[in-house]
């Protein structure tokens, strides 16, 4: 009979990394305040701490919490991630940031990129946040990866579920040489051929707004709680970091989205954990 209780890998732990900055969103604030809600729905009694695919991550040392980054509405706020990420990257963890605006992945990407070489970045998103720069901006939550292409931090971007590509950001795309997977064309978890190290980079706007309300952006037809976490388990190891960014709890009343950036973060651990 199979155990219940999947093989672990032998990689280091996974470490929560709170970043509460969200001064480079273009349109709306309060991303800032999402990680410790995300906390706070993680470890809800609403629900016990085993993933779907049956990694225990209230049995000790599952995953380590580094809590969160101080006064990120500083100048020096990106070489602060940076240099957070890297620490724990050198002592053989593996990152796992709550943002916080997307802007964030470009640090945390120049730091886990100096000890990685040839990542494989998978990218959660509606939009392809590709423009050169926004609105004068060039760390906008609109451009990290315009950036990560070009200090060529990874070796591959796969972008699921964009909904919002335009003349411009497609033009980008083909510069770098991205796959984009847009919504109407989402191909089988399964069919995705990727190989790893796998850094995963989720921004809850990917979700249809009827899961998950709780973004800046709204932009319906969206993927589905469901289908998201499909791709997550389909996904090979080894993972060797993620984000989860660009929930906003001001569009969040009821707190659902919370509760969904949890589930997200409660499949993406079990994932890295185990497989
Ligand atoms: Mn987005």
């Amino acid at each position: 009979m199979k155990p219940f209780t999947p093989k672990l890998t032998p990689w280091g732990p996974p470490v929560l990394l709170g970043i509460p900055l969200d001064h480079n969103s273009s349109f709306l604030r309060g991303a800032a305040q999402a990680p410790p809600l995300i906390r706070q729905a993680f470890h809800s009694d609403a629900w016990n701490k085993t993933t779907e695919t049956h990694v225990d991550l209230g049995a000790p040392g599952m995953f380590e919490d580094a809590g969160d980054l101080p006064a990120m509405e500083t100048p020096d706020a990106f070489a602060r991630i940076e240099d957070a990420i890297g620490k724990l990257a050198e002592a053989g963890k593996r990152p796992v940031s709550l943002g916080g605006d997307h802007s964030v992945t470009a640090p945390i990407l120049r730091a886990i990129a100096k000890r990685t070489p040839a990542i494989t970045l998978v990218h959660f998103d509606a939009h392809p946040d590709l423009y050169a720069d926004y609105e004068g901006n060039p760390h906008s939550h609109a451009s990290p990866f315009a950036r990560i292409l070009e200090e060529q931090l990874v070796s591959r971007l796969i972008q699921i579920g964009v909904r919002t590509l335009n003349a411009h950001q497609h033009e980008q795309a083909e510069k770098y040489g991205v796959k984009i997977f847009e919504i109407k064309d989402l191909p089988d978890p399964t069919h995705l051929n990727l190989t790893g190290p796998i850094y995963v980079s989720f921004d809850i706007d990917a979700l249809d707004p009827a899961f998950a309300p709780g973004v800046s952006h709204w932009e319906p037809g969206g993927l589905t709680t469901r289908e998201a976490i499909s791709y997550l388990h389909a996904l090979p190891g080894p993972i060797i970091g993620a984000d989860i960014v660009e929930f906003n709890p001001v569009h969040d009343p009821t707190g659902l989205t919370a509760t969904v950036a949890a589930k997200i973060l409660k499949e993406l651990l079990g994932r890295m954990l185990a497989g």
